[in-house]
Parts: C-alpha cells; structure tokens; sequence
C-alpha cells in the first residue's frame, strides 16, 4: 500500500510538471500576438520560470489529489490535464505573492536561490514583474475556462483568495512595524487573524474550491466544512514556517529565517511572551526586531531557555489530533471525501522543509 501510494504520488508530480511548458506558452501565445519586442517575452519566460519551480509544488498538486479525491477514481487526460492547468494558476498566484513577500521581507533566499529582487539585472522590477504572474493567472483562466459553467466562480475564487492574502500580508507588516518594536502588540489572537488571511487561505482553502468548482460538486454546505477543516490546518502550516524560519535547516527549507530581524509576530515570540520571566522579557524587549546579529543572538538565546523547540512538538500532536477528529466528522453525503483532507494533512504532517 505504501510504495502503490509513493507511486501514485510520484505519477502525479510528473504529470503535473509535465505540464507547465504548455502553461508557460499559453501565458506567451496572446502576449508575442500583441508584437512586444522579443526580450520582453524572454524576461516574462525567466520570471516564469524563476519564481515557480524547486518548490514543493503542494498547493499545485492538490488540485489533481482533490480532484481524484472527490471522483473516487483515477482521473482521466482531460481531467488530469484541466486540474493541473488549475493547480499552475494556484501556483502563479504564489508566486506573485512570494516576489512581493520577499521584497518586503527584506528576505535573501528562497527555495535554495536567491530571491527575484536580490538579482542585479531586476531589483525593484521585480514589483511589476509580481503583478505580471498575478496577471498571467486571469489570462489562463480566459483562454482555457471561459467556456466552463463555473468560470465566474473561478475567477472569483482566485480574486478572494488574493484579497484575502493581501489583507493578511498587511496584517502582518502593520502589527509588526521595523521602526516601532512593541512586543506589548502581539497575541496568539492576532496571530491567528494574520495568519488564517496571509497564508490559510490561499493555501489550503483555495485549491479545494478550485478543484470542487471545476467538477461542479461545490455547495454553500460542503464549502463551508472544508474551510472549518482547512483554515485550522493552514494555520498549522504557517507555524510550521514560523518554526522552521528559526530552528529548520536552510539547505533543507531553502530559505534564511529573517523573522526576529523583522519584527514579525510569529508563534514562537508569542509563545515566548507567554512563557518568559521579566528578566526574560526585558532581554526580548531590548532586542527583538532589532537588525543586529548579536540582538537576534540574545533572542535565540532566551528562546532556548524556554524550551520552544519542546512547546512547538506538543502544539503539532494537539493540532494533528484535532484535525484528524474533524477529518472524522466529515459529512460524506454532500459531495465531500475525507480522502481531501487526510492526503493534504500527510503531506504537511511534520514537515521539515
Ligand atoms: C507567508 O509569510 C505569507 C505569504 C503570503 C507569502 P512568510 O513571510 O512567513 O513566508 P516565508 O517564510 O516563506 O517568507
Ligand atoms: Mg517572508
Ligand atoms: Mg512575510
Ligand atoms: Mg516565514
């Protein structure tokens, strides 16, 4: 059964990148009609390329696994081919949220390279460039699905998942801002806000929807329990990241952790802060949000002491626990599968990149 699924899933990430040439030559066809001068479209093609590959392609994938899911069966070439063509939207979406994070980030790597901006040859272009990859994903979306009966609710599933990110993304820099540090701002309230809108969302929520819109299984009922399932699971996701900024390994997570440097309300300053002394507090005070090494090292230090790595492990054994009850509550009746859920949640499941 293991090694049936490791093959499933192996078929399935072929099949998925097999096909983004042809997503990359329907996002160039319209634009070489328009006779823009040749290195345009060879810049287009780079930042295509650049911005969406070497991730790990789960937001993409998932599109096909719910798919297969929902139908119960293998999909066939049409459906294979329309719901991946769906997951590469999904994935340029990211993408052009990625550029945009990393520039405000002030980020360094992403995905084992260095991030868009830091290249000599774009810099702040790269602002457009983003724009462009969110752009690239309504024009997919016209030539491929404006004869499909759910092409509204498509365009309007990705317009929300997008709004709703940009509100998290500034949720997450207002409460947060590098001039004025004030730990006295942070909550695990907040954190949830910001993290539900900046990554749950569009991660998690969005390529289910696309995916019960395509095969016209969506209800107000079964949207509804996804998102009650999916939400909570993408927040886990985030602390994940949030964990892994900090403790993971950036030859493994591809990227350098910049969170305590940037001020950002992560779970691990709000464990902290729930956790600390006033000896401690006065430590975390003084330097977190700071851009100095030897501040951010005082932080990991106390960070430590606090044993967070400890709090950390007993947070995914609760959270793993809740939503494999609520995987179990599932009504089947209404077009859902349990099947969804329990193939997203193994793959994020104590993840380490
Ligand atoms: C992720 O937040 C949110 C979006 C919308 C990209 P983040 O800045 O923690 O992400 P990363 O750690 O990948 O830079
Ligand atoms: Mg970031
Ligand atoms: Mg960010
Ligand atoms: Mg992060």
């Amino acid at each position: 059964m293991g090694s049936d699924n490791k093959h499933y899933e192996n078929t399935v990430r072929a099949d998925f990148e097999a096909l983004f040439p042809s997503v990359v030559e329907e996002i160039l066809e319209p634009i070489r009609r328009k006779n823009l001068p040749q290195e345009v479209i060879a810049r287009f093609k780079e930042c295509l390329y650049y911005n969406t590959q070497c991730g790990k392609l789960n937001r993409g994938i998932s599109v096909l696994d719910t798919g297969r899911a929902l139908l119960g069966r293998p999909l066939n070439d049409y459906e294979t081919r329309s719901l991946a063509t769906l997951g590469w939207l999904t994935e340029l979406l990211q993408a052009f949220f990625l550029v945009h994070d990393d520039i405000m980030d002030v980020s360094i790597t992403r995905r084992g390279q260095k991030c868009w901006y830091r290249q000599p040859h774009i810099g702040l272009m790269a602002i457009n460039d983003a724009v462009l990859l969110e752009s690239s994903v309504f024009s997919v979306l016209k030539s491929q699905f404006r004869g499909h009966p759910a092409y509204v609710d498509l365009i309007e599933t990705f317009h929300e998942a997008a709004f709703n990110t940009q509100l998290g993304q500034l949720c997450d820099l207002i409460i947060a801002p590098e001039d004025k540090v004030d730990l006295g701002r942070f909550s695990m309230e907040k954190y949830a806000i910001i993290v539900q809108f900046k990554t749950a969302y569009y991660s998690f929520y969005l390529p289910v929807v696309l995916a019960l819109h395509w095969l016209q299984l969506a209800t107000p009922d079964n949207l509804r329990q996804a998102h009650d399932i999916l939400i909570p699971m993408g927040e886990y996701f985030q602390v994940q990241d949030d964990f892994l900024d900090l403790f993971g390994d950036p030859s493994v997570t591809g990227k350098i952790g910049t969170d305590i440097q940037d001020n950002k309300c992560s779970w691990l300053v709000n464990q902290a802060i729930l956790r600390c002394s006033p000896q401690q507090r006065a430590i975390l005070d003084e330097s977190y949000g700071r851009k100095d090494s030897q501040c951010e090292m005082n932080v990991r230090r106390v960070f430590g002491e606090l044993d967070l790595q400890g709090a950390y492990r007993d947070f995914e054994d609760k959270r793993i626990q809740e939503l494999q009850r609520l995987i179990e509550a599932v009504d089947e009746t209404d077009g859902l599968h349990k099947k969804v859920f329990t193939v997203f949640l193994s793959k994020i499941c104590q993840r380490t990149n």
